[in-house]
C-alpha cells in the first residue's frame, strides 16, 4: 500500500531462477511499471505523475539519458523510467523520528535495498561526532558545520566535491563555480566509473568526448553494432528507436557475451505489433563475445576491411584523417588466431559481420559499461573509431559514434565543466566572467579521490547527490578511507548506505528531485539538462515538494558559497538562487553553445548543441585531423580453472537503488547474489545449478577479495565468463584495477575464482 515501507529487512536472498524469455517489454512491462509505481505513490499520483514524464511541457525523467523523439507519445516513459519516477515520487518518508529510531550503526547493517525504501528524506540531519544518532539540524548550522571544515583546512585540496549524473546544468555550473573559487578542482563524478573511457578515447581522436549521432541518424542508418550494451534494461526507449530503424531497413549486430533479451525481440507496448503480434525481432547477428575481447574483434574487423579493394573511403582519409599509415601497418598485421582465442568467435561468425559491415553504407557504434570498464577500454573504444573513420563513418547522416550515457544529465554536469582536468579554455573563461583565478592544476578522481581518503590527505567529503560507498570498487578499502574523514556531507532524495558510512560527523542535506515544484524568490523555476545525444531541454517539476524543509540543488550550493565564501566572492549567489535564468545568462557567456541560453531553451524541445566532427567533419584535436591511432591489441587473459567476472545490472535496479528481486529478462527472481555460469565452464568447476559458492578475485600482487554465498546459476553466457550484479560484487574490485588513462574502474574483468561454499542460512540478508 502506498506510504507504508516495509518494516522488517525484506531481502531474503533465496534466488529462484526460471528459463530467461526471449523478448523484451510489451503488457508484462506496462503492468508491471504501474504495479511498482502505485505501491510507492498511489493510484492518483501514478496517473498525474506518469503523464507529465518527457513531455515538453514536464519533466526529464530521472532515468536514463536516452534522447527524447520530436513527435513524442501520451506516455513517453519505460518500465524501469516508471520505476525511477516511483522511487522518487513515493509517499513514503525519512523523518527525524526514523532516525531516533534506528542508530547508525543499526542503519550500516541494513541493506542497500531496505535502506532506499524507506522512503523520501525530509529534513537536513547531523550526526555529531562521537554520536550514533542523527538529529535534526537547521540549515544556516548546517552551513556553518561545513564553512567551519571548509576552512580549517590547510588547502582546499584537501576537500572533495563528488557529483552523480543526475544534477541539473544550473546546480552543476553553480557547483562548479563553487569549488573553484573555494580553490580546488577536485571534482570527481560518476562519470569517472562509467564512460570516461569513451570521453577520453574521442577527445584524443575527434576533438570531442561525445556521441556524433543524433536520433534521426538511428533511423537512416544501414547497420547499428550495438556493443557492451543491454539497452532493453538500462535504455528502454532505444529499444523503441531501434524497432523504428529495423521497420526501415536497418540491420543490427549485437556484439555481448550475453544473450540479452531486449535486443533479440521488443514487443513495444505503444503499437499493436508489440500488443497482439509477436514484436519485431532487432538483432540480425549476434557476436557471442568473450569479455574484453572487443579491442581483438575490432582490429581484426579492420584489416579485413583494408584488404577489401575500394573498401576505404580514401578521399575521406587523405582529407580528414592523420596516423592512417601507422594504423595501416599495424592493422595489417591482426591476428586470426589469436581473434579467435581473443574473442571466441568463430571464422565464420567474424566473416558475416564483415560482409554486413561492407554491404553498409552508413554505420553506427553504440557501447555503454561493456566496452568503457576494462582496463584497455580507451584502446577499444578507439579501435571502433578506426573502424568508422576507415568507411568515413563520421560526420555523415545515419553514421557515427554513440557512447549512450547512462544518468539522465550526466553529460550536461561535464559541459558545465564538472570535471577535475578541466580545459585551459573553460577556465579562462570562468575567471574572465567571475573575476576570480581559478586553480590550474588538476584535481582528484574518483580512484585519487579514495587513494586520498585512504592516505589521510583528503578531509572533507562532500557528494551531489549518488551513492559513493556503494558505487565504487574495493568496498572495504572505500568505506574505511570514508571513515578516515573530518566531515562527510551528502545531497540527497533518498537515504542510502552513504548517509551511515561517515566521516568523523556527517550531514545529510535533503533536496528537491526532478518531479517537483521549485519555487523560489523569482518565482517558479525550471532547470535544463543534456542527453546523450547533446540535445539541451527545460526540465518542470510539478509535483508539490516531499517536505516544506528540502531547499533545491541550487539553491544549496548558493547558500553554501556565501557561507564559505563570505566577501571573498563577488558572485551573485543571492540572485542566482532567486532566479536560475540568471544562471543561464552566465553560463550562455561561459560555455560554448549555449549562446542565447534562456531564449533557445524556451522553444519546446529545446535546442541541439553544435558537435564540429558530427556538423562540419571539423575536428579540434591536437592535429586538427581526425586520429587514427595504432595501439598494440589486448585481452584478458584467464589462467586455468578461473573464470572473467563482469559485474553488471538486473533488470530491477538503478545502479546502487534496488527497486526489487526481480531480473526479469534473465529470469532470476527472489535474490541477488547469483553468479551466472556457462553450463560448460560449470560441469568442469563441478558447480551444479543452485550449488553456492564464494566469488574470491584474485589480483596480480596476490592479493584476494571475497564475496561470500553466490548461488550457481546455469547460464548460457560466453564461455570462460561469468556475470553478478553490482554493487553486492563491488567489493572484488581492486582500487587499482582501472582502465589505461581513463582510470575507470575495470568492473567487468575481473579473474576470480569460485569455491563452493555452504547455501547461507534462510533469509540472510545481502549487506548492499
Ligand atoms: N534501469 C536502469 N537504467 C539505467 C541504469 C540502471 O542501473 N538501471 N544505469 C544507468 C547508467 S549510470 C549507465 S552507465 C547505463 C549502463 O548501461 P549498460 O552498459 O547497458 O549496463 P550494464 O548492466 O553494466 O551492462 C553492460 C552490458 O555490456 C555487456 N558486456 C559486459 N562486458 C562486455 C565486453 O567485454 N564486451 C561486450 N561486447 N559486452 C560486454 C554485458 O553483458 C551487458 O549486456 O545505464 C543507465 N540506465
Ligand atoms: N562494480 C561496478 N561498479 C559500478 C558500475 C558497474 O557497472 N559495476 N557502474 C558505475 C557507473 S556506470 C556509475 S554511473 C556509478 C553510479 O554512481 P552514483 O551516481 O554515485 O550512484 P547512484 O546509485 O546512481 O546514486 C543514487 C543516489 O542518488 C541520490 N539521488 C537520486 N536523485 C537525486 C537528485 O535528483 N539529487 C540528488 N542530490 N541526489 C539524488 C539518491 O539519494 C540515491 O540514493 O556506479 C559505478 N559503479
Ligand atoms: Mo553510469
Amino acid at each position: 500500500m502506498a506510504g507504508k515501507p516495509p518494516t522488517g529487512d525484506p531481502v531474503q536472498d533465496a534466488p529462484e531462477v526460471t528459463a530467461p524469455p526471449h523478448a523484451a517489454a510489451g503488457l508484462p512491462a506496462v503492468a508491471h511499471s504501474l504495479r511498482v509505481a502505485q505501491a510507492q505513490m498511489g493510484v492518483k499520483r501514478t496517473a498525474l505523475t506518469l503523464l507529465k514524464v518527457n513531455q515538453k511541457d514536464g519533466f526529464d525523467c530521472p532515468g536514463c539519458a536516452w534522447p527524447e523523439p520530436d513527435k513524442r507519445h501520451a506516455a513517453e516513459f519505460c518500465e524501469n523510467g516508471a520505476k525511477a519516477v516511483a522511487e522518487e515520487a513515493t509517499l513514503r518518508r525519512v523523518t527525524p523520528e526514523f532516525f531516533a529510531a534506528h542508530s547508525v550503526p543499526s542503519l550500516a547493517g541494513r541493506s542497500g535495498y531496505w535502506l532506499g525504501q524507506q522512503g523520501r528524506l525530509t529534513q537536513p540531519m547531523y550526526l555529531a561526532e562521537g554520536e550514533e544518532h542523527y538529529r535534526p539540524v537547521s540549515w544556516d548550522r548546517a552551513f556553518d558545520i561545513i564553512a567551519g571544515e571548509l576552512k580549517a583546512l590547510d588547502s582546499p585540496d584537501e576537500a572533495v566535491f563528488y557529483t552523480s549524473g543526475r544534477t541539473s546544468n544550473e546546480a552543476a555550473f553553480l557547483y562548479q563555480l563553487f569549488a573553484r573559487e573555494f580553490g580546488t578542482n577536485n571534482l570527481p563524478d560518476c562519470s569517472n566509473m562509467c564512460h570516461e573511457s569513451s570521453g577520453s578515447a574521442l577527445t584524443d581522436t575527434l576533438g570531442v568526448g561525445k556521441g556524433s549521432v543524433l536520433l534521426e541518424d538511428l533511423y537512416r542508418a544501414d547497420l547499428i553494432i550495438v556493443a557492451g550494451q543491454n539497452p532493453g534494461t538500462n535504455h528502454p526507449r532505444m529499444l523503441s528507436a531501434l524497432e523504428k530503424a529495423k521497420a526501415g531497413g536497418t540491420r543490427i549486430i549485437t556484439v555481448n557475451p550475453l544473450p540479452e533479451a531486449g535486443l533479440e525481440r521488443f514487443k513495444n507496448p505503444q503499437n499493436a505489433r508489440g500488443l497482439a503480434l509477436g514484436g519485431t525481432p532487432l538483432t540480425d547477428l549476434f557476436l557471442q563475445i568473450r569479455l574484453g575481447g572487443d579491442h581483438a574483434l575490432f582490429r581484426l574487423l579492420n584489416r579485413l576491411i583494408l584488404e577489401t579493394e575500394g573498401a576505404t573511403d580514401t578521399a575521406f582519409i587523405e582529407e580528414h584523417t592523420h596516423g592512417f599509415a601507422e594504423f595501416e601497418r599495424a592493422a595489417r598485421t591482426a591476428d586470426w588466431d589469436q581473434t579467435l582465442r581473443a574473442t571466441g568467435l568463430t571464422r565464420d561468425e567474424i566473416h558475416r559481420a564483415l560482409r554486413m559491415i561492407l554491404d553498409s553504407k552508413r554505420v553506427i557504434v553504440c557501447w555503454a559499461m561493456g566496452l568503457t570498464q576494462h582496463k584497455h577500454a580507451v584502446d577499444t573504444i578507439k579501435e571502433v573509431v578506426n573502424f568508422l573513420l576507415l568507411r568515413g563513418n563520421i560526420g555523415r547522416p545515419g553514421a557515427g559514434v554513440c557512447p549512450v550515457r547512462g544518468h539522465s544529465n550526466v553529460q550536461g554536469d561535464r559541459t558545465m565543466g564538472i570535471f577535475e582536468r578541466p580545459a585551459p579554455a573553460f577556465l579562462d573563461a570562468l575567471e574572465k566572467e567571475f573575476g576570480f583565478t581559478p586553480p590550474r592544476h588538476h584535481g582528484l578522481d574518483v580512484v585519487r579521490a579514495i587513494r586520498a581518503l585512504r592516505d589521510g590527505q583528503a578531509k572533507v567529503f562532500f557528494a551531489m547527490g549518488g551513492n559513493f560507498v556503494s558505487a565504487t570498487p574495493d568496498t572495504d578499502v572505500t568505506e574505511a578511507a570514508i571513515r578516515r574523514a573530518r566531515l562527510t556531507v551528502h545531497v540527497s532524495t533518498k537515504l542510502n548506505r552513504s548517509h551511515v558510512i561517515t566521516g568523523a560527523h556527517a550531514l545529510i542535506l535533503p533536496t528537491l528531485g526532478r518531479t517537483e515544484r521549485d519555487r523560489q524568490r523569482g518565482g517558479e523555476q525550471f532547470v535544463t539538462v543534456e542527453d546523450s545525444m547533446g540535445m539541451v531541454h527545460a526540465s518542470r517539476g510539478r509535483l508539490a515538494p516531499a517536505s516544506p524543509h528540502l531547499l533545491s540543488e541550487p539553491a544549496i550550493v548558493c547558500r553554501l558559497a556565501r557561507r564559505v565564501l563570505g566577501e571573498q566572492s563577488t558572485t551573485p549567489w543571492e540572485e542566482f538562487e532567486a532566479d536560475y535564468a540568471t544562471i543561464r545568462d552566465r553560463i550562455a557567456r561561459v560555455v560554448p553553445g549555449f549562446e542565447d541560453f534562456n531564449n533557445r531553451v524556451a522553444a519546446p524541445g529545446g535546442f541541439t548543441l553544435p558537435h564540429a566532427p558530427r556538423d562540419s567533419r571539423r575536428f579540434p584535436t591536437t592535429t586538427g585531423k581526425a586520429n587514427f591511432t595504432a595501439s598494440t591489441v589486448t585481452w584478458p587473459e584467464v589462467p586455468e580453472g578461473r573464470l572473467l567476472l563482469q559485474t553488471l545490472r538486473s533488470h530491477d535496479q538503478y545502479n546502487t537503488t534496488i527497486y526489487g528481486l526481480d531480473d526479469r529478462y534473465r529470469g532470476i527472481k527472489n535474490g541477488r547474489r547469483v553468479v551466472l555460469v556457462n553450463p560448460a565452464d560449470a560441469r568442469r568447476l563441478d558447480l551444479a545449478d543452485g550449488a553456492y559458492a564464494d566469488l574470491v578475485s584474485e589480483w596480480t600482487d596476490g592479493s584476494e577479495r571475497r564475496a561470500p554465498g553466490f548461488r550457481v546459476v546455469h547460464y548460457p553466457t560466453a564461455p570462460g565468463c561469468a556475470a553478478a550484479y553490482y554493487p553486492e560484487t563491488n567489493v572484488l574490485v581492486p582500487l587499482d584495477h582501472t582502465a589505461d588513462t581513463s582510470n575507470t574502474p575495470a568492473s567487468k574483468s575481473l579473474v576470480i575464482r569460485l569455491e563452493p561454499a555452504a547455501r547461507p542460512a534462510s533469509g540472510a540478508a545481502t549487506a548492499t
